[in-house]
């Protein structure tokens, strides 16, 4: 079946259904493919920290009654290490800038429900995606949807928004692309918990046995997380085991954490990777498929939120007539993407265990962390980096 669309989009990620709605907004038609069912994105655990300016967007562009209801505002975060738990507080060191815990999940949800409500193209499950003629000005989206049809859709552009395992960066000549990449020789076990949060916001935590933070969802659901070596098996971590070594991790004298039944267990590997350009012809690269950060900086679903907001313009530019923004879209984006790269390997590097890390090591991490929390020069630069910087408007 040959159909046309303005701009389509690979990808039913933050990335891809905010850049639906947002050229939606605009006027501008799209056809956004996932392979993926509605209910498996929809579930996903994935990230729950928002960036004052990603809740801006998010409330700009009107979709934001359930963030505004639900989100939690936190003021600040916790550094724990050699057997303190000292605050750093964004609201003081930044002039009033706060984070919001809202999950993935939950802007996931709001965005499908929106688009489908604005009767949005959006096809789930579909399979065979592909992506060709990207430096024509008419590239061409291919895919079978869920009923077993062949579609080719001609497009003014393609946005590949399908995430680091996706299709599209592949889809660019391997020559054209330089990529920075750091494997870090660790992982995170993440659980889901029902049992209401020990804590009024995350607790990042920097023990000898390793790194573990405490998050939450709701004021009744826990998001834990604990460093676990880099190839770990999940069948060696029964909930027993999970539950005494983040008590061991975060334990401090007159603190209990609490426990409870766990809803949801995973390990996530721990990657930086930078991709450039994030463009090629009239392929734009978005949010994880252009980038990766390790998740200890709460950086990746407001980077790819950021990139979004810089291509939707740059599309409608470039669409009517003004390339500009779009030539100028990667350039943007990777400012803000280096930031967020630097921010996170920090951040990382000063709270893990390195395999094979000496007491010197060990010794530089707890004086960078004393330093973080006694300078009011070092908090703030962890406070501004940990907020956000503002967005690139519209
Ligand atoms: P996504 O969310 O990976 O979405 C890409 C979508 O593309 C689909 N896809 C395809 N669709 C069609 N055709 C193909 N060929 C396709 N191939 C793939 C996939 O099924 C998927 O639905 O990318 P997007 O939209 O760029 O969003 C990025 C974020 O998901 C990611 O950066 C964050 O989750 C990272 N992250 C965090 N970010 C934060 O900002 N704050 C946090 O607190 C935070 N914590 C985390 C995190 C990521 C984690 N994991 C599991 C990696 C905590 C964890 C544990
Ligand atoms: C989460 O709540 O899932 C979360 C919070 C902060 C991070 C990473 C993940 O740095």
């Amino acid at each position: 079946m040959g159909t046309r669309t303005q701009v389509g989009i690979v990808g039913g990620g933050p990335a891809g259904l905010l850049l639906s709605h947002l050229l939606a907004r605009r006027g501008i038609d799209s056809v956004l493919i996932e392979i993926r069912s509605r209910e498996y994105c929809e579930a996903r655990q994935r990230a729950g920290v928002l960036e004052d300016g990603s809740v801006a967007l998010l409330r700009e562009a009107g979709l934001a009654d359930r963030l505004d209801r639900q989100g939690l505002v936190h003021g600040g975060i916790y550094l724990q290490f050699d057997g303190q738990r000292r605050h750093i507080d964004f609201r003081e060191l930044t002039g009033g800038r706060t984070v919001t815990v809202y999950a993935q999940t939950e802007v996931v949800k709001d965005l499908i429900a929106r688009r489908l409500a604005d009767g949005g193209a959006l096809e789930f499950s579909v399979t065979d995606t592909a992506v060709d003629d990207l430096d024509t000005d008419r590239p061409v989206l291919r895919y079978t949807d869920a009923a077993g049809n062949r579609h080719e859709v001609a497009c003014d552009a393609i946005a590949g928004c399908d995430g680091f395992h996706g299709i599209c960066r592949p889809a660019i000549p391997p020559g054209l692309l330089t990529a920075w990449e750091r494997d870090y020789p660790y992982a995170w076990l993440g659980i889901l918990a029902d049992v209401p949060p020990s804590t009024d916001e995350l607790i990042y935590a920097h023990h000898q046995n390793g790194f573990a933070l405490h998050s939450l969802r709701s004021p009744t659901i826990s998001r834990l997380y604990l460093q676990v070596e880099h190839n770990e098996d999940i069948a060696a971590w029964p909930d027993e085991r999970i539950w005494a070594e983040l008590a061991r991790r975060f334990g401090l004298p007159g603190w209990t954490l609490q426990q409870g039944p766990i809803l949801d267990k995973s390990i996530t590997p721990m990657r930086s990777f930078v991709s450039a350009p994030m463009r090629f012809g009239r392929l734009f690269l978005a949010g994880d498929a252009a980038h990766i950060v390790p998740p200890t900086g709460a950086k990746g679903l407001n980077l790819a939120l950021a990139d979004v907001a810089v291509l939707a313009p740059a599309l409608d530019g470039l669409l009517h007539g003004n390339d500009k923004p779009a030539a100028e879209y990667s350039a943007t984006c990777l400012q803000r993407v280096w930031r967020s790269t630097h921010f996170s390997w920090w951040m990382t590097t000063m709270l893990h265990r390195r395999p094979g890390a000496d007491e010197m090591e060990m010794q530089l991490q707890l004086s960078q962390l004393r330093y973080t929390v006694s300078s009011r020069a070092a908090a703030t630069s962890l406070a501004e980096n940990y907020t956000g910087f503002p967005l690139t408007k519209e």
